[in-house]
């Protein structure tokens, strides 16, 4: 029973770091995104989720990896305990948001895995980030491991679609199934080039109004 009690405080102890790094980070995000939208008149981030894997789940993915548990192996095994899920409105709003990460100084993007540059096989799109924040405790610096997933709303739609029919059919997805999904995940893809192009189109439009206006008072 004391070993019990004693561990339940270890792996609380242990979660509540991770914990620490996303309200921190989603901090980060916040004032990114007003500061942004102050700048700019337009907002890059539609919204924003966080996670923290259960210990239940941490222990089966260390079980699928092979590992043995302890709390050293599973810092170093598992980089996704802590998750954060960025949603925008267009691809380059992505890739503006991790050099606004990149750009800041107290974090260190550790790995970046690309998967709008090289979609997976199955259509999936994505941009996933292992971010390095520090957590300042009573007694000590920690540096805590977040993995951040930067997409569209188009991506996050079929993502989200995908992973219900893979729990639903319990991985074992029909081959019909699957061929539709990646068609979907090549329309979503091309929407989000067209939404990025109008996007554009209008806001070259809106800047040569606002110029047009600015040489008016000036004459
Ligand atoms: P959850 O509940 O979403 O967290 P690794 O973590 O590096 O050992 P992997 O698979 O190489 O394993 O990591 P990767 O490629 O960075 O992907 C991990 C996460 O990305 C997944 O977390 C999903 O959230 C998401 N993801 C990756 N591929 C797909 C996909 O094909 N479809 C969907 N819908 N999501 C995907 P978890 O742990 O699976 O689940």
């Amino acid at each position: 029973m004391e070993q019990f009690k004693r561990f339940k405080e270890e792996i609380t102890r242990f979660l509540m770091m991770y914990k620490f790094a996303l309200d921190s980070l989603e901090t980060k995000i916040e004032i990114l995104k007003e500061e942004f939208h102050f700048l700019h008149d337009y907002n890059p981030i539609e919204h924003t989720k966080s996670r923290l894997k259960s210990p239940e789940s941490i222990l089966n993915k260390m079980n699928r990896k092979g590992c043995d548990i302890s709390f050293v192996s599973i810092r170093d095994k598992i980089k996704d305990i802590a998750g954060l899920r960025i949603t925008c409105s267009f691809v380059s709003d992505i890739y503006r948001i991790r050099e606004m990460l990149r750009s800041q100084s107290d974090l260190t993007i550790l790995e970046t895995k690309d998967y709008i540059e090289h979609p997976k096989p199955n259509g999936y799109q994505s941009l996933h980030l292992i971010v390095e924040v520090p957590v300042y405790m009573s007694d000590r610096q920690e540096k805590v491991c977040v993995e951040v997933q930067i997409r569209t709303i188009a991506m996050d739609f079929w993502a989200s679609l995908e992973h219900k029919i893979f729990y639903k059919y319990n991985e074992a997805v029909p081959l019909r199934l699957l061929q539709e999904l990646k068609e979907a995940a090549d329309s979503a893809a091309a929407l989000d080039k067209q939404m990025e192009r109008l996007h554009n189109e209008i806001a070259e439009i809106k800047e040569n109004h606002e110029a047009s206006e600015i040489a008016k008072t000036k004459r």
